[in-house]
């Protein structure tokens, strides 16, 4: 039988485990990157393992998320950033350089390659036909100890693509089909593979656009084949000699095969609050935009921004709209910028914004109140643009840039003036914002300001716990609900102070409530429906309840960074046996766990509730490693022992 991409590349890297659809597995990583948000924890976490340098092929650290800098925090992670990375090894991408997946595409990411990321759009690599995951920060500080990294043997979902995109259908409206397909749960453990006659008319960037929100299906990497336009776009960046050809054997099996006829996609969009919604832009055309906003890992290669500059070409933006525009990189920057691209944007009254992550994070550019935001990045949950009322839709770059002219939500399909964009033979390369590691790390000193707090640390798991239903929440609680970024973003590096807003949008009430029973030597427990944690790979959604005294998660599914999250800090990710006893425990209700170290090891759970007077079967949703780190109370502690 044939091999599928993903099986290829999985069998050149298998360390542990037999490559066999749902068993566990342990690969060998090549590459990691980290971004700032998430990586002051990582390499705090990789320092705490007392090894001199990181083993793994290469590691890179950008800054990208939190570049606003009001206040000195941001400024003192980016030094910690940058000194720590000259000690360990480190590949340090600067301010201002780009965004983590943006540039990783451009400068290092390579076929046949694995990579993870603390990211969750770590996927993006996969439009270079590389297997890259989103991870917790203390994943990737293991994999840059050398350590192979674990996953599920996944199912292969191939998606096979046929026809040709019409002209003002883009990448984007792929990935928002396969969303429409798919939906944002119960992906867990499975891949998407694309194949088809289709794929080889789409670019090395638009394959990153669609790989990139794969993540928001909740599946554990997207791949697409390495082949010549892989070669062009390796070429194009004077890297062709990391070139090698990937594709699935004819004879590959995949698990399911979903098809997608590009000739009959229409432009889409998805609606508040989730990136699983999706409409065609035509049943919502005419519809009032406030804002616009074009960017993000997902649409800010130098190929969409060409083709808004075309759409903005010798047009004003509608007297009602604000228009944004961050480019992805410094390439993309230097390129719009020196064929004329960035006059026109100025010109038609877009506002110039930092090549950062920035407003798809909510650190900037908050829409106003009730008002309607129309985005080209990945994710539009509910307060995550800063503005709780706003109403954020998900588009594509042509879609916004049109909308934005018309002050009116216009659909691009036939109304765009190109047909195809031609890509550059030689993109703009320029390595001068990359600090590269010196080859000794003697004498260099790793600055600590008052913001950089210590590794997290916990506590064995206890054989008995008592304790408060402390938040029962509903279905598709993300790691945004749990853990807010934004403002809140600077206090990524300090666990105590970044601890006073979780769930901050939900119930604010709940770090006092929780740090009152934790003080009490009580157990916090949160009750939760399905797909509870999907979103970001941010570990600080489990770092941070895991410091307030949360013990244990019982929900009806839990996603998968997530869950690994919880187990990697000792907090008990525990699934209801039958679904409809979510509906017997309320909020405040007294729960008990007995015999813990006994249940953990066995994997089933009784629930006694004290209140109710009920007991309720759960199962611990672990594999044998996790289980090990739950009992010694997190990844670090079984690393110690
Ligand atoms: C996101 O898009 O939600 C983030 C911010 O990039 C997160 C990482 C983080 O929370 O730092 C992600 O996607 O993993
Ligand atoms: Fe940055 Fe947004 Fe991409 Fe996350 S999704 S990495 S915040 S641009």
């Amino acid at each position: 039988m044939g091999l599928t991409i993903c099986y290829k590349i999985l069998k050149e890297h298998l360390v542990e485990g037999r490559l066999v659809k749902g068993e566990p597995i342990s690969i060998r990583i090549d590459q990691t990157l980290t971004q700032d948000a998430t990586g002051t924890m990582a390499y705090l976490e990789f320092e705490s393992m007392n090894i001199d340098r990181v083993r793994n092929e290469l590691a890179v650290s950008y800054v990208d998320h939190n570049t606003v800098q009001v206040g000195f925090e941001n400024f003192d992670d980016h030094e910690y950033l940058r000194t720590v990375a000259a000690k360990k090894g480190v590949v340090f991408s600067r301010a201002g350089n780009g965004i983590c997946h943006q540039v990783q595409l451009e400068r290092f990411a390579l076929p046949g390659k694995t990579l993870i990321g603390s990211d969750s759009h770590t996927p993006t690599q996969g439009g270079l036909g590389e297997i890259a995951i989103g991870a917790g920060g203390l994943d990737v500080a293991l994999a840059m100890a050398g350590l192979p990294f674990s996953i599920i043997c996944p199912k292969v979902i191939g998606i096979r693509l046929t026809g040709k995109l019409r002209a003002g259908v883009s990448a984007k409206d792929v990935i928002l089909k396969v969303l429409e397909k798919f939906g944002v749960k119960g992906n867990v453990n499975s891949v998407f593979e694309y194949f088809g006659p289709a794929v080889s008319s789409l670019s090395v960037p638009e394959r990153a656009t669609i790989c990139n929100m794969g993540a928001e299906c909740g599946v554990t990497f997207s791949i697409f084949p390495s082949d010549e336009r892989t070669y062009e776009f390796l070429k194009a960046h004077g890297r062709e000699d990391g070139y090698r050809e990937i594709r699935a054997d004819e004879d590959a099996l995949y698990d399911d095969v979903y098809e997608i006829n590009l000739s009959e996609l229409e432009p889409l969009i998805a609606t508040p609050h989730s990136p699983g919604n999706i409409s065609s832009v035509r049943e919502l055309e005419g519809m009032k935009v406030n804002q616009v906003l074009i960017g993000s890992c997902t649409n800010s290669s130098y190929m969409d921004l060409k083709k808004v500059a075309k759409i903005l070409e010798g047009k004003t933006i509608a007297p009602g709209v604000s228009l944004g525009i961050a480019p992805g990189s410094r390439e993309v920057f230097e390129m719009i910028s020196e064929d004329g691209s960035l006059t026109t944007f100025i010109k038609a009254g877009a506002r110039i914004l930092e090549s950062a992550c920035g407003f798809c994070i909510g650190n900037h550019q908050s829409p106003g109140t009730d008002s309607i935001s129309l985005r080209t990045n990945n994710r539009n949950f509910e307060g995550r643009s800063g503005t709780k009322s706003a109403k954020v839709y998900l588009v594509s770059p042509e879609t916004a840039a049109l909308s934005a002219i018309s002050g009116k939500l216009v659909s691009p399909l036939g109304r765009v003036p190109f047909d195809e964009i031609v890509l550059p033979e030689h993109y703009y390369c320029d390595d001068s914002m990359l600090i590269f590691p010196p080859k000794s790390s003697e004498g260099v000193e790793i600055l600590r300001g008052p913001n950089i707090g210590a590794p997290p640390a916990s506590m064995p798991m206890a054989n008995e716990l008592k304790g408060t239903a402390t938040l029962k929440v509903g279905d598709k609680i993300t790691t945004d609900h749990i853990m807010p970024a934004g403002a809140r973003l600077k206090y990524r590096s300090n666990i105590p102070a970044y601890s006073e807003f979780v769930f901050e949008g939900v119930d604010p009430t709940f770090p006092s409530r929780a740090k009152a029973l934790r003080d009490e030597k009580r157990a916090v427990f949160v009750i939760a429906g399905s797909s509870y944690g999907q979103g970001s790979s941010r570990e600080h959604a489990a770092i941070c309840p895991q410091y307030l005294g949360l013990r244990a998660v019982i929900a009806k599914s839990i996603e998968r960074i997530h869950q690994a999250n919880l187990c990697n800090f000792g907090i008990l990710p525990l699934l209801f046996d039958s679904e409809g006893d979510y509906d017997l425990i309320e909020q405040g209700d007294e729960l008990e766990l007995h015999d813990v170290i006994d249940s953990i090891e066995r994997g089933v759970f009784t629930l006694f509730d004290k209140t109710k007077n009920k007991e309720i079967k759960l199962n611990l949703f672990a594999s044998e490693e996790q289980k090990k780190m739950l009992i010694k109370g997190g990844k670090l502690n079984l690393l110690k022992d």
